[in-house]
């Protein structure tokens, strides 16, 4: 049986005082959409099918380089950010897995963590690996980089610990291992671009062996920071090129905060999709890079932009179309558990607003150049205000009518900073 961290009741009686309102809302936007031929009741099936990951490092405060400001009562061990995983889940119904970071969420026994997982009602996700930082009383220093580094020995070190978070997420009942490295230069000619490259597919090569049968490997791209002259997988072409090297069950990982400005990441999406190697999603937004804000704080048009790629890719898959999606965002002025809150609800709302597209009338007006109206299909679904269809899908699960109302009135928080140790200060890590 599952152990929910709220009271399902308290969540019932909050919802009470909704449920009228939201009947109303919910059915005047269906006469609304109706009028157009679009079925709201569809885009709720829709949408009660929809999960995305929450990345158990998102339950902690994050910081930055300067420093992390603590949060009283915020989780400190793989255990504690699981409880909080499940408040999200309880209350937003859409996260019910977790992508584990290694060696961040290192414990004795996985099968136990697993099973700990199940009766909070969270299974695990993609499973992270960290080449990135040294970590105490490692033989090697991750100095000179990881898969790629010039000595041999930290190339293998680097390699076993991949090799390890598959087996680690084998007992986890992960499918996905994603690869992000920090890997690149700080100077010009401080390596050969080209031998870097060549050691980063020997390695990953080495990785990709050992993954069984029904697993992906998810390779993460990234322009820049740590390293700030050159970084190996720098990009999405780079990315592509790299898991078409390695094999079919190699694919692309789109993290939002990874690109250049301004570059057009729907149409990434929908050219990885074309030769079948988009393999995952980190959603989060970003201003100036990879910044790790709350999804759609700052673009939501992008991302449902996005979303419209992503439903055109469902609708014509190419070597199967199954996404892994993931929350991946540094909460550093807020409660961890509500940014993932508003940023699933957001996320999901983008989602809602594409699956409102009127398709027949895009590619009608696409297939005969009328510009404005392939625009206005688009248009008109993302000013639609979808909230009462991700409500109803969410309270027909058992969630909350809102969220944040929900959360706070469960004093989740101010419990937890009673109970548990305070968390140290220090400089943040991602
Ligand atoms: C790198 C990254 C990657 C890491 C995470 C902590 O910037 O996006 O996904 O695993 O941050
Ligand atoms: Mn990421
Ligand atoms: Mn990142």
């Amino acid at each position: 049986a599952t152990k929910p961290p709220l009271s399902a009741d308290q969540i019932a009686d909050l919802n009470a005082k909704h449920v009228n309102d939201l009947d109303r809302d919910y059915d005047h936007l269906c006469r609304q959409l109706a009028r157009r031929g679009v079925d709201a009741e569809a885009a709720v099936a829709k949408v009660a099918a929809f999960s995305v990951a929450i990345p158990t490092w998102g339950a902690g405060r994050g910081g930055t380089r300067f420093a992390k400001f603590p949060l009283a009562g915020e989780p400190t061990n793989i255990h504690e950010k699981l409880q909080d995983c499940a408040v999200v889940q309880q209350l937003a119904t859409v996260t019910p897995r977790v992508s584990p970071h290694l060696p961040w969420d290192t414990v004795d026994d996985y099968v136990g963590l697993r099973e700990e997982a199940a009766e909070l009602g969270l299974g695990f996700d993609a499973i992270n690996s960290n080449t990135f930082q040294d970590q105490a009383g490692q033989p090697h220093s991750y100095a000179t980089g990881s898969l790629t580094s010039s000595d041999a020995a930290v190339r293998a070190q680097a390699v076993e610990h991949n090799v390890e978070c598959i087996e680690i997420g084998r007992k986890l009942g992960s499918r996905d291992l994603t690869v992000w490295i920090g890997d690149g230069t700080n100077f010009p000619g401080q390596q050969d671009l080209g031998r870097q490259f060549d050691r980063y597919l020997d390695s990953a090569s080495g990785i990709y062996a050992a993954l069984p049968d029904d697993w992906r490997m998810l390779l993460e791209h990234k322009m820049y920071e740590p390293a700030f002259y050159s970084t190996v997988i720098q990009d999405w072409g780079t990315s592509i090129l790299a898991a078409q090297e390695l094999g079919p069950k190699a694919k692309c990982l789109v993290d939002l905060g990874h690109h250049a400005p301004n570059v057009n990441i729907e149409q990434i999406v929908s050219r990885l999709h074309r030769f079948g190697k988009l393999g995952g999603f980190h959603f989060n937004d970003s201003k100036y890079g990879d910044d790790d804000l709350d999804s759609g704080s700052i673009n939501p048009h992008q991302l449902f932009l996005v979303f419209n790629e992503l439903i055109e890719a469902e609708r014509n898959p190419r070597d199967g179309f199954d996404p892994a999606y993931m929350i991946d965002q540094s909460h550093n002025v807020t409660d961890p558990i509500e940014s993932m809150l508003v940023s699933a609800e957001a996320i999901v709302q983008c989602y809602a607003k594409a699956l409102l597209v009127d398709r027949d009338a895009l590619h009608d007006a696409q297939d005969r150049d009328d510009v404005t109206m392939a625009f206005q299909a688009l248009r008109r679904a993302y000013t639609v205000d979808v909230t009462p269809i991700v409500a109803k899908a969410r309270v027909e699960a058992g969630g909350a009518c809102d969220v944040i109302a929900a959360y706070r009135a469960s004093g989740w928080r101010d419990r937890k900073a009673q109970e548990r140790k305070p968390v140290g200060l220090g400089a943040g890590i991602v």
